[in-house]
């Protein structure tokens, strides 16, 4: 398996929690990243679908608050930033929308390649999780349907032998159902790359289903938002596995 320095630290899975720029004020982006830093989580996921706050802004509150690793997000490339460690660098493989397949990368990639950023390719999958949700609208693609797990897993399959070195299976952010775990374990056993599986994810007992299920990495945002005190039961669950 590829082992990413940013974010495989250590042994075992990792949970991530997303700071969305567009949706946190500075203070809950404070409570957020303070919590996380003593919850023990393994790196922050920086971005999302809109801009109302800089993403440069936002990492220096990250990194006045924590040294836990950043890793870029990005729902544009207007979410780019020296200031973060790495970015996930994500093809959006379930869609066929050119833009999030390939043309955003030929935009970035010479700034990439000068910057000192770590790139983690990332072939992302979006899956219905019950409601339209902003990837959704914003990349003008359609979600693979929930009960469609051969074609999520050929999807999978498809973008590791592209050479893609981590597959995100994604519900979408504030998903009414998070990712089923027959999806979860159908790619995982047909995959050998980082597992990533996100949205939607509010209890720790779907935590743990996602994670025996095949995770490597989970990630969630939107259930903290106004509960920073999950933040290390969901951390303590993701690493007693
Ligand atoms: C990251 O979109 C997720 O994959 C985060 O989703 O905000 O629903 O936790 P939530």
């Amino acid at each position: 398996m590829v082992l990413y320095k940013s974010i495989f630290k250590r042994k075992g899975k990792k949970i991530a929690v997303l700071i969305d720029p567009g949706k946190l004020s500075v203070n809950s982006l404070k409570k957020v990243v303070k919590a996380s830093q003593s919850g023990n989580v393994d790196f922050f996921l920086a971005g999302g679908s809109i801009i109302s706050q800089n993403i440069d802004f936002t990492i220096d509150v990250i990194r006045d608050n924590s040294d836990l690793p950043v890793v870029l997000f990005p729902g544009s490339i207007y979410q780019l930033s020296e200031k973060a460690d790495a970015i996930l660098l994500l093809s959006l493989i379930s869609g066929r929308n050119p833009d999030f397949l390939i043309g955003n990368h030929v935009i970035a990639a010479p700034f990439l390649k000068k910057s000192s950023l770590e790139v983690i390719s990332s072939g992302y999958i979006l899956i219905d999780g019950g409601n339209k949700t902003s990837v959704e609208y914003m990349s003008n693609t359609k979600p693979v349907p929930s009960d469609k797990s051969d074609i999520v897993t050929a999807t999978a399959i498809a973008g590791e032998m592209l050479g893609l070195s981590s597959i995100y299976l994604e519900a979408g952010s504030g998903a009414k159902f998070p990712v089923k775990e027959n999806l979860i374990s159908d790619v995982k056993r047909n995959t050998d790359i980082p597992l990533i599986v996100g949205g939607g994810i509010r209890d720790t007992e779907t935590l743990e289903r996602i994670c025996r299920a095949g995770a490597d990495i989970t990630v969630a945002g939107t259930v903290f938002e106004n509960n920073v005190e999950l933040i290390r039961r969901f951390s303590d669950i993701v690493h007693g596995f």
